[in-house]
Formats: C-alpha cells, structure tokens, sequence
C-alpha cells in the first residue's frame, strides 16, 4: 500500500485504503473512539480509532511517539480536517517516553536554550520547521539565480594553512607533521584566484571565526554566500546582490506563502535599486540626526548602526568607506585613496553583506598586506597567483543566517540555525 502524505488527502482520496506515518501529536479520547492528530512533514491528518489499538504490546502508544496507521479515508465533520482516517491499524515505531524536554506543539511555551537542546524534536513544531523550509528555498533561489546570472559553484578548503581575512578571530588546531592549520573565516583568497579561469563563482559554505561576541547576530560557525567575478567593479557586483536579493523575496512571496505565514512574516518585495549612502554621509547623518560623537575614520560599530537603523529603514548600501577600515584586498579609490570601492549592504541597523572592488595588483596587495600588519610571506601562495595574469575583479560575501533573520523577522539569528555554534554552545 502506498504512503500518502497530508498534503495529499482530498476528494479523490475518498474511501481509499492508505497509509499514513508520521508523530502523534494529539490524541483526544471521547468514549468509545479516539481522536488522533498523526502529523507529518506537510500537515496533519486526523485519524479515528478504537481504542485498543493505541496500545502497542501492552504499552500505551503516548503523543510524539512514531506511528505508521493504516486506514480508509471518508468524510470529516471537523471545521480543520474535511477528510480523516478511519483506522483499521496502527503501529508504532518508537514509543516516546514522557515527560519530554520540550512540547513542539507550542502550546507550553519554553526558552530559547531549551528549545535547542531538543533541537530535533524543537521542528516537529511546524512554526519552527517553517524556517526551514524557507531556508531550504531561500538556498534553491539563490543557487538558480546566481547560476543564471554565469556563476558557477565551487566548494573551497575550509582547513586551511594561512588567515584569509588576517590574523584575528582564527580558530587554530594542530594539522599532520606539527604543522598549524586553521578553520576557514570567509573563502576569501580562494574566490578571487578562481576568477582567473573561472570567470565567476559563488560559495554557499560555513565559515567559523572565534570571536568571543555575545550578540544575536553573531554565531562562531555560520553560512555565507560568496560571489566573486572577473571584470566587474564594486557597482556591477552590488547590482548582482539587490537583484539576487529581489527574486529572493518575489519567489518566496508567491511559493511560500504559508510558511511565512506560519513564521509570522509579512514580507515585502524590496524595489530596485537600493538606496545607497557614502560612509561619510553616513558620518554626517550621525552627527546631525542623532548627535553622535563621530569623525570620518571612526568604524561604525554597534551603537553607530543601531542610530542608523533608526533612520533607515530596510535594504540600502553603505559605500566608498575608508581605506584603512577596510581588509587588504578592497581596492582603494582611483581619484581619493583615503576611500575604497566597498559597500556594505544593510537592512536597518542589521549588516547582511560586505564586498567591494579588490586590488589586483600585486605589488600594491604586498604593501597593503605590510600597512595591515600582515607578514606577505603568509600570504605567498595567494600572491603569486596575481603574477599570473589576474584580472579585475570585485565580489562579495552574504551572510545567509542573517538574511534569514529579515526574511522570517526574527531577532535573534539563533532561530534560523538549526545547530548554532556560539561562546557557551557546542551541543547537540
Ligand atoms: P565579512 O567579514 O563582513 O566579509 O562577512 C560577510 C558577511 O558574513 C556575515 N557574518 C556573520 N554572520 C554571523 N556570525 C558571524 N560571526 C559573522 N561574521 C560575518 C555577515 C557579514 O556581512 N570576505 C569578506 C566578504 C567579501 O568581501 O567578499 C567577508 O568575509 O552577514
């Protein structure tokens, strides 16, 4: 006999013999019969049974526990379930032993950290599972469009034996023959020596960095999308990021209508183009409209972009920022040096990209590499590649968890990961 899934009971199904597996989530006894909510991934069925068959070798079956049910669909007189199941058996899997960590009904509200130490049984919530559909086809889109625009997908070494974006926040381990290694921060280094042959590619990878942040918006582990193409400049890469993100939002708007409802997200499509903000009108702006104590060459750090989240709202860039506050590979600016082509793309106060034009010449790399701090010798595989014929080039990198956090209008980025890595977490 076939498995049928919710989604699937209708009309035609009407006095069929099926099958159905999936989590008891509700059993409510009414004499004689039971109701029975069996959930699986798409939705839930409700079955009618006898009692006795709720008892698997003389163990009552309880709520969560794993069912396969065998029945006959007919007519329901429930208002949320028009068909049902009639059953004729039910087996159970695994019995689940109560009481559990978590209800993933919701109906018993429960913190964060519990939440996630049950993370598994957490997303027989649908409201939960929810994100994860969305991130699902949040990844689809982004692959087929960058695919469309000629990226082409690679998957680079996330061990690896010197800093892609220097030296701080480097989770370090020992590698074969005493040698020290490292866990990738960004695919950096690797991306743009691709656009040598490659012309333009994209990463979707977890990147770890050690920094001690105790924020909602960072993780030590996380998901980035990187681009990364020859011939572009900053402008043509960042139209690629606000028209990525644009067909983003469309498709889930008209494919996932029911997800974003479940999650509570009311998106709206974003117009083109984005705004976009020099650093220094940034600066300005802070001055004037919030009275803030800040000069040009100063980093915008957290409490700078909570007042500039205040003033702009949703998606627009922040470019041309200063040099030096730049890593060594953004390229400076060709009439003003102190100045870059680099932007930052935000949403409010939340950064969600950084990217920019990159220096491709060598010797300039090199003495950017010293001005940083950074020894050129760490870095030698990676320049000698710019001696190879390197071409222009300009890209950047998104952080996926953080666009998930706009997309299903969450604060804390902890519930768009499904096993988050922070300072104080590192189970399940
Ligand atoms: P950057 O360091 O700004 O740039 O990172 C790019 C984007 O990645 C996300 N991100 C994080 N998300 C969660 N937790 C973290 N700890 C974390 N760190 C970064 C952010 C951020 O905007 N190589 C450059 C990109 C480039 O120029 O192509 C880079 O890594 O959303």
């Amino acid at each position: 006999m076939e498995r049928i899934y919710a989604n699937q009971l209708d009309e035609s199904m009407l006095g069929r013999e099926v099958e159905v597996a999936g989590w008891i989530e509700d059993i409510r006894e009414l004499g004689a019969i039971n109701f029975i909510i069996v959930r699986d991934v798409t939705g839930g069925i409700q079955v009618i049974a006898d009692p006795s068959m709720l008892v698997s070798n003389g163990i009552k079956i309880t709520r969560q526990s794993s069912v396969k049910v065998k029945g006959r669909v007919q007519r329901s007189r429930s208002v949320n379930y028009p068909f049902e199941v009639k059953a004729e058996s039910i087996q159970a899997y695994s019995i689940a032993k109560h009481p559990l960590p978590i209800d993933p009904t919701g109906r018993v509200n429960a913190s964060l950290d519990a939440r996630l130490d049950a993370r598994a049984l957490d997303l027989r919530n649908p409201s939960v599972a929810a994100i994860f559909k969305l991130r699902h086809h949040t990844l689809q889109i982004i692959r087929r469009v960058l695919v469309e625009k000629g990226f082409i997908e690679v998957n680079t070494p996330k061990i690896i034996g010197s800093a892609s974006e220097g030296g701080a926040n480097l989770f370090k381990f020992s590698y074969f023959n005493n040698r020290q290694a490292y866990l990738a921060q960004s695919p950096q280094l690797y991306k743009e020596q691709l656009t040598l042959a490659l012309d333009r590619v994209f990463e979707i990878a977890s990147y770890y960095r050690a920094e001690k942040s105790h924020t909602t918006r960072h993780l030590n582990e996380f998901v980035s999308v990187d681009v990364e193409a020859a011939y572009m400049d900053a402008d043509d890469v960042m139209r690629v990021a606000e028209e990525l993100i644009v067909e983003v939002f469309k498709e889930l708007k008209s494919k996932c209508s029911k997800e974003l409802d479940l999650v509570g997200s009311n998106i709206d499509v974003p117009s083109l183009p984005f705004p976009r903000m020099s650093y220094v009108q940034v600066v300005e702006m802070l001055k004037k409209e919030h009275g803030m104590n800040i000069e040009v060459g100063d980093d915008l750090g957290d409490h700078a972009l909570r007042l500039l989240g205040e003033s702009m709202k949703g998606f627009y860039f922040i470019v041309d920022w200063p040099t030096n506050l730049k890593p060594f590979y953004i390229h400076e600016r060709d009439d003003d040096p102190r100045f870059s082509y680099s932007f930052d793309l935000q949403y409010g106060a939340l950064e969600l990209a950084s990217g920019g034009k990159r220096q491709h010449d060598a010797s300039r790399l090199r003495k950017r590499l010293v001005e940083q701090g950074l020894d050129p010798e760490d870095f030698r595989d990676h320049l000698k590649v710019f001696e190879w014929g390197m071409p222009p080039h300009a890209g950047w990198g998104l952080g996926l968890d953080r666009l998930m956090m706009v997309i299903c209008n969450v604060k804390n980025v902890r519930e768009v990961v499904l096993y988050p890595r922070d300072t104080e977490r590192l189970r399940p």
